[in-house]
């Protein structure tokens, strides 16, 4: 463990470290951020009338809408001269979210990535290539200072050019890798397309995979393909990139790094905190952020968090990995569908690949789905009959798990795009 007193606290301590912590971020959020005031001194709120962590109800929730409308440096909680580092959003319509990073906050963020590395077993013997875009996105760079840390060799290949990714891999012996699992998915397709067979020929062992979704039927067919042993790391940019929460080695649940997150499930209705164990929304405070501090930032992700202890000691709760985002969950015929429920069905099935796109239609007053698939062989492209008893047999898998009817349509190999980054799944005709 990188930090084992922290990451194995007893729990009382560690509440107790939170509720001072959420105080001072309070107090520190009414002293600098005029944002912050008004909305605090509305609801009354005061770090002295904190007595009890679940005090933090009577603090409003902070919105991306917030961020944005004080765009760009109206949230910072330090002046210019602190903030050393600037990251923005990936978004691609409208003014990115920006955070700012104190020296401090930087030195908490390496930190916090150290631990989730160490966690799967990174040490200084490592050599791990970052294939995130380096820029403004905070994966590539948050991963990098904290892998530097723990004292593993970086190697910042930033995304694209995908054959010297794979070049790089073998040539450096590189045993770690660090990308989206969509990315990793395309990193091995080129691999065998260049003659390059994983198991032999590379000497990856872990991957440390996050910024998207990633079903568990994915993660095998990803550790199969590249011959290594993957986890789940979850964060995002309004609350400082990755290194909120990751897996273990045990994968039950990411455990979120408590000490300086603070995390609440609510019903994204009601906005009403769930009791520990359900599923709902993802709110998280931040209790040591200078450059941009968040009081109950609704993360729109949907997950559940699990208090139990861990095999592997660590003392801090585990988010299961996320099913999706309310604002991606689609609405088909009245059923909420999610399209991680979709890729748990499609992964892994025979004769179809793991690249899909989800595209969904307005007909009438309904949405519609239709679900797009690769085949793997081509040749199955003239065998008319072939073709229609898959097409039956994965619409059949689908309305299983789904509850509800969808069109398939099998593309042909590799006709779905690839990207570097994140995947684009979801494809909405609905406005057209
Ligand atoms: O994706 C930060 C990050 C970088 C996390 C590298 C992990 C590794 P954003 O671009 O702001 O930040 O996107 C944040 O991506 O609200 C989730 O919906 C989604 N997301 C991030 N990690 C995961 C994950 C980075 N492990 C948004 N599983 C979040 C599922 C994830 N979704």
């Amino acid at each position: 463990m990188f930090q084992k007193d922290l990451e194995t606290m007893p729990r009382r301590e560690l509440e107790a470290l939170q509720l001072e912590r959420l105080k001072w971020t309070v107090g520190f959020c009414r002293d600098n951020i005029p944002f912050y005031r008004e909305r605090l001194d509305k609801a009354g709120v005061t770090p002295e009338r904190l007595k009890v962590l679940s005090d933090i109800q009577y603090i409003p929730f902070t919105t991306k809408d917030d961020i944005r409308d004080t765009y760009p440096f109206g949230m910072f909680g330090r002046p210019r001269k602190d903030i050393v580092r600037i990251h923005a959003s990936s978004g691609t319509t409208g003014k990115p979210t920006v955070v700012g990073y104190t020296k401090h906050d930087l030195e908490i963020w390496s930190d916090c990535i150290a631990r989730l590395c160490a966690a799967v077993g990174v040490t200084d013997e490592d050599m791990v290539q970052i294939s995130f875009g380096y820029g403004l996105f905070t994966g590539a760079l948050g991963l990098h200072y904290g892998l530097e840390k723990l004292g593993a060799a970086v190697v910042p290949a930033s995304s694209g050019n995908t054959q010297k990714q794979v070049m790089l891999l073998k040539d450096f012996g590189v045993t770690g890798l660090v990308s989206t699992p969509s990315y990793a998915l395309y990193i091995a397709e080129v691999a065998r397309d260049m003659g390059v067979d994983p198991e032999k020929d590379l000497q990856l062992r872990v991957g440390l995979f996050g910024s998207e979704g990633c079903t568990l039927e994915m993660r095998d067919q990803i550790e199969r393909d590249l011959s290594l042993f993957a986890t789940d790391n979850y964060g995002m940019s309004e609350l400082g990139g990755p290194g909120v929460s990751g897996e273990c080695r045990f994968r039950q649940g990411l455990h979120v790094n408590e000490d300086h997150y603070l995390p609440e499930i609510i019903d994204p209705k009601t906005g009403e905190v769930l009791p520990a164990g359900e599923a709902g929304e993802l709110v998280v405070t931040t209790l040591t952020r200078e450059g941009i501090p968040m009081l109950r930032y609704r993360t729109k992700d949907i997950t559940r968090l699990n208090y139990e202890p861990c095999e592997c000691g660590r003392t801090f709760c585990r988010m299961d990995k996320t099913r999706g985002r309310t604002d991606d969950m689609l609405k088909i015929r009245g059923v909420n569908v999610f399209p991680s429920q979709i890729e748990s069905v499609l992964v892994g099935m025979d004769k179809i690949g793991p690249h899909y796109q989800l595209v969904v239609r307005r007909e009438g007053v309904m949405d519609t789905l239709e679900v797009r698939v690769e085949l793997i062989d081509g040749s199955l492209l003239e065998d008319y009959s072939g073709l229609e008893q898959l097409q039956k047999q994965v619409r059949a898998s689908l309305k299983t798990v789904l509850g509800i009817d969808c069109r398939v349509s099998l593309a042909d190999p590799r006709s779905i795009e690839r990207t570097a980054g994140k995947a684009k799944r979801i494809v909405d005709l609905r406005n057209q």
